[in-house]
C-alpha cells in the first residue's frame, strides 16, 4: 500500500546486513531483485526467504569487467532496473592516516567511490532512455562529519553525497531520482570488517548504546524509493537518538 513500487531492484554488496535488509523489504513489495556479492554463500538462508524472482551477480564491484559482463548477460525480465542500490561499501581501519596501510586505502576508493561511479554510469543510461528510474547511494555520516582515523574513509563517504547531487543536477528532467541516505552508527559487521575480525574491538563501538539496526536503514531505503514519482528525496541523514555530532578537537601544550 505505498504510493510507488519498484519492479526490478539491483543492490550491491547484498550480503551484508543492509543488502538482507533491503532485499526483504523490496520483494515484499513484489520486486524481482538483482541481488550482488563477492561469496554468494554468505546469504545465509536468505534467497529462501524470497519469493520473488532473484538473479545472483557474483563478482567483486571493483572488477569493472566482470560487472560489464554480468550486466550485459542480464536475462530480459531483470534489464529493466528502475531501483539501483548502491550498498556495496566497507571502511578498512581506524588508526591515524600516519600509521594507516594504504592498500586499505586503496580498496576504500576503489570500493566506496569508483565503482560505485561505474556502475551508476552501467545503469543511468538505460534509465534515462526508459525516464524512469532511481538511484539511492549508501553513503554516511562520515560524509559530513570527519572524526580521528576516519581520513579516506570519512573522505570516500563525501564523494558518495557530493556525487549524488551532482547526479541530481544533471538528472532533472529525466524522471531518474536520485537519493543519498547517510547512516550514523548501525550495528552490523561493519566494526568487524573495519577492525580486520576483532571481534571485542568491534563490539566495543556498540557497547552500552542503542545503535540503530539495518532494518532501520532499510526502512529509511524504502520511504524514499516508494513516494510518488515527482517526489525526491536528495539526502537523508540518519542516526540513533544516542547519537550526535560532537565537538571540535582541540590540542593545548
Ligand atoms: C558508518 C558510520 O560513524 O562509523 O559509516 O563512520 S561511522
Amino acid at each position: 500500500n505505498v504510493p510507488y513500487a519498484p519492479k526490478v531492484v539491483m543492490i550491491t554488496g547484498a550480503t551484508g546486513a543492509f543488502g538482507a535488509a533491503f532485499a526483504r523489504r523490496f520483494a515484499a513489495l513484489g520486486a524481482k531483485l538483482i541481488l550482488t556479492g563477492r561469496d554468494l554463500s554468505k546469504f545465509n538462508g536468505l534467497l529462501e526467504e524470497i519469493k520473488t524472482p532473484v538473479h545472483l551477480m557474483k563478482f567483486d564491484v571493483r572488477d569493472r569487467k566482470a560487472v560489464e559482463a554480468e550486466l550485459a548477460a542480464l536475462p530480459a525480465e531483470f534489464r529493466d532496473i528502475d531501483l539501483l542500490i548502491n550498498n556495496a561499501g566497507l571502511a578498512l581501519g581506524a588508526d591515524p592516516a600516519y600509521k594507516a596501510d594504504l592498500d586499505d586505502w586503496e580498496v576504500m576508493i576503489d570500493t566506496n567511490d569508483k565503482a560505485l561511479a561505474i556502475i551508476t554510469g552501467l545503469i543511468l543510461p538505460g534509465m534515462v532512455e526508459r525516464r524512469h528510474g532511481h538511484i539511492i547511494n549508501i553513503s554516511s555520516t562520515a560524509g559530513s562529519y570527519p572524526y580521528p582515523g576516519g581520513h579516506v574513509y570519512c573522505a570516500s563517504k563525501a564523494f558518495v553525497t557530493q556525487f549524488s547531487l551532482s547526479l541530481r543536477a544533471d538528472l532533472i528532467g529525466t524522471g531518474v531520482r536520485v537519493t543519498c541516505v547517510e547512516p550514523g552508527m548501525v550495528q552490523t559487521d561493519f566494526s568487524l570488517v573495519r577492525f580486520k575480525g576483532d571481534a571485542e574491538r568491534a563490539s566495543k563501538v556498540y557497547a552500552d548504546t542503542v545503535p540503530l539496526t539495518a532494518e532501520d536503514v532499510a526502512e529509511t531505503v524504502t520511504w524514499t524509493a516508494t513516494l510518488p514519482p515527482h517526489f525526491n528525496v536528495n539526502r537523508v541523514e540518519i542516526m540513533p537518538t544516542t547519537q550526535g555530532p560532537g565537538a571540535l578537537a582541540v590540542h593545548r601544550t
